[in-house]
């Protein structure tokens, strides 16, 4: 009786893959709290600020992200841009626009992957070993996460089987549905190509 009232420690929900001899990680957790090189953050084209994982990444972070935020100005859909990281554990944000969804008939998906592939590329450009990824798009902006969860995984993996300076990446999940819908696709798409 006495152990099963004991407190037991918050369940951590982690699943690990190995990939071209680099780490990628599926976590359930808030990405303002991943000690990583640049988190990556769901921002609009404006770089404003707003809700979800913006809202929470400029409070957390303080407002030297919002100052250089507006010296940028702009970034359209699909790109991205790199700053501070204020008082976050990170040392930088990379703040990528996804599309809007509207029905998928846009050119959504390939914007969704260019999102991810600029994201990556600036973390490349700028020598990094680690980044973590929100599902980017799939809260405000709409896109069925089914459908973004296989174009984020995939953006990946075709990255880290090229020359790069990642050893690690993470995506970091808010909701146990949607960590649990990417360790259903990262299963089918990143087991496979474990070593
Ligand atoms: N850590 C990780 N993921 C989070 C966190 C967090 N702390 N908070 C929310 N999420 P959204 P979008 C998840 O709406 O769809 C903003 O206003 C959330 O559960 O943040 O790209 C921007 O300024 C969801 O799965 O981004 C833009 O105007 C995911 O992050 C617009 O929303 C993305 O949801 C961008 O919309």
């Amino acid at each position: 009786m006495g152990s099963f009232l004991a407190p037991t420690p918050r369940e951590v929900m982690v699943m690990e893959f190995e990939v071209h001899g680099k780490r990628v990680e599926v976590v359930q957790g808030d990405i303002t709290r991943v000690k990583v090189d640049a988190i990556v953050n769901a921002a609009n084209e404006g770089l404003r600020g707003g809700g979800g994982v913006d809202g929470a990444i400029h409070r957390a972070g303080g407002p030297a992200i919002m100052a250089a935020c507006r010296k940028i100005g702009h970034c359209p859909t699909g790109s991205a841009v790199i700053t501070t990281a204020g008082k976050l554990p990170a040392k930088y944000v990379i703040h990528a626009v996804g599309p809007i969804w509207r029905g998928g008939n846009s050119g959504e998906p390939e914007l969704l992957r260019s999102a991810y592939e600029a994201s990556l590329q600036l973390a490349q450009e700028y020598g990094l070993k680690s980044i973590a990824f929100p599902s980017i798009s799939t809260g405000a902006y709409g896109f069925p996460i089914e459908k973004a969860c296989p174009i984020a995984i995939k953006a990946v993996l075709d990255h880290l089987a090229g020359e790069t300076s990642l050893e690690r990446v993470v995506f970091v999940l808010f909701t146990r549905d949607d960590y649990e819908t990417y360790m259903n696709h990262a299963t089918k798409l990143l087991g496979e190509q474990s070593s």
